[in-house]
């Protein structure tokens, strides 16, 4: 195939940034992303043009534009991001699989205190590694994430592939009624179940929207779901795709996306070929549940760029610690139901009820006094979280600040990989393999934001 050059690069990297919504902040200050620059990053309300009812009132997002913006940092270079919180309650940032400093990690009370409205906070961190994460609120989080703060962060690194396109996707519903306005975030019934669902679902807040790209060209997809409920199966149909990085972190070997299943928290960067002919449409596509639902659709333009996915080098590897299984702790984590009742005292929106809990604790999360930490770890060492979920519920759990390789699951088989967030099935037993190399408190938590709130929340000590 035609050699990709930089120049193609950096006019995919300008179809991408004229997409709706994958707008870089990099990108509207008009230059590459850099070590120094500190931005500003304002938490704000807004209208939102989400349905053909008019705009949706009272959503809230990051940044000047409507949605909020596509955060473009690179591996092993500083970042410095003020945030700035123009909301009349208070917020934080969690920056999602990022292994950052534990004073950057954004949990009220465990790494920082609270944002009030009209106060700020200055992050400052060096993310290690490259791939597809993004960033949301640790505080009051079905409210603020259901209203729209969540955006995606792509961490470049000079060796990155060069692609035809690059198209950021931010996958998340709304719980919106017939007037396209907000109704009650969650029904208690359904929270303790699978999770309340939203009522309309869209990519970078347009529903089924569709982005150009090259015909024949290579297009680099950053999925990530971003909802805070609803579960995935993704399928792409009329067009090739490969799954080339699950979860931030390159995948061992590409392979053909073929029903793949991510839960809230997760990403996925896809490597797919345009069809050939001019205005042939691919689209992306859920398939779990009854009815299969078009997420996004791509419309081929141009002549034929005629690319070949066997030709796309491989993405680097980040630098990770391989963990020693000769020398490992097991930890048991076991996911069950709770019915203790909630303290009284809560705080930082507080849910008011215990649905869940784990290790028969039920986070107090909202309390300002966290219960101990589930687990001690020493720094360097090698453990193995043994996860059972004897619950009729699937949970995406995610751990903060470490990164973790799935093995010996009585129900699934994977490829080795490392990850921030694993998918549990109902009956599952599973290891989590990972170094306990970054100190701190780290959350451990699931990211149904309606269970990790009603009580499905820990959180590990490294020192
Ligand atoms: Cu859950």
């Amino acid at each position: 195939m035609a050699m990709l050059t930089r120049r193609t690069l950096m006019k995919g990297a300008l179809v991408a940034g004229a997409y709706a919504g994958g707008m870089s902040l990099a990108g509207q200050l008009g230059k590459p992303a850099s070590a120094k620059a500190a931005t500003t990053l304002l938490t704000r309300r807004t209208d939102a043009l989400i349905t053909d009812k008019g705009p949706t009132r009272a959503a809230m997002t990051y940044g000047d534009a409507e949605v909020p913006p596509v955060l473009r940092m690179r591996r092993g270079l500083p970042f410095a991001l003020r945030l700035e919180n123009g909301l009349d309650e208070p917020t934080t940032v969690h920056w999602h699989g990022l292994r950052i400093d534990n004073r950057m990690d954004g949990v009220p009370f465990l790494t920082q205190p609270y944002v009030y409205g009209g106060d700020g906070f200055d992050y400052a961190f060096t993310p290690p590694d490259a791939g597809t994460f993004w960033y949301h609120p640790h505080c009051n989080t079905l409210e603020q994430m259901g209203r729209g703060l969540a955006g995606v962060i792509v961490v470049e690194d000079p060796t990155d592939p060069v692609f035809d396109a690059e198209i950021v996707l931010n996958l998340r519903d709304w719980r919106l009624g017939g007037d396209g306005q907000f109704i009650a975030q969650f029904k208690p019934r359904d929270a303790a179940r699978a999770g309340t669902f939203g009522t309309v679902r869209t990519a970078n807040w347009r529903q089924t929207p569709q982005y150009d790209a090259p015909a024949g060209g290579l297009v680099r997809l950053r999925i990530a779901a971003t909802d805070v409920t609803r579960i995935l199966t993704l399928n792409v149909d009329g067009a090739e795709a490969l799954v080339i990085a699950a979860d931030g972190n390159p995948t061992a070997d590409r392979f053909k996306l073929d029903h793949l299943m991510i839960g809230p928290g997760q990403r996925l960067d896809l490597a797919l070929r345009m069809p050939d002919s001019e205005g042939a449409v691919a689209a992306l596509m859920d398939l779990r549940g009854t009815k299969p639902a078009t997420l996004v659709t791509f419309r081929a333009t141009g002549a034929s760029l005629k690319r070949n996915l066997q030709d796309l080098p491989a993405l680097a590897a980040n630098p990770l610690s391989e963990p020693d299984l000769s020398a490992a702790t097991e930890i048991p984590f076991i996911l069950s139901a709770s019915a203790e009742e909630r303290p009284k005292d809560g705080i930082c929106g507080s849910l008011g009820y215990n649905f869940w809990a784990i290790n028969k604790v039920p986070w107090a999360d909202d309390s300002g006094d966290p219960t101990a930490p589930l687990a001690e770890m020493k720094a360097g060492r090698t453990y193995i979280f043994n996860v059972e979920n004897p619950t009729p519920q699937v949970h995406p759990l995610h751990l903060h600040g470490l990164v973790f390789k799935p093995m010996n699951s009585n129900k699934q088989a994977f490829r080795p990989h490392f990850s921030d967030t694993y998918l549990i099935l109902p009956d599952e037993k599973v290891q989590l393999a990972l170094v306990a190399d970054n100190p701190g408190d780290w959350v451990f938590h699931c990211h149904i934001i309606e269970h990790q709130k009603t009580g499905m929340t820990s959180y590990v000590r490294v020192t």
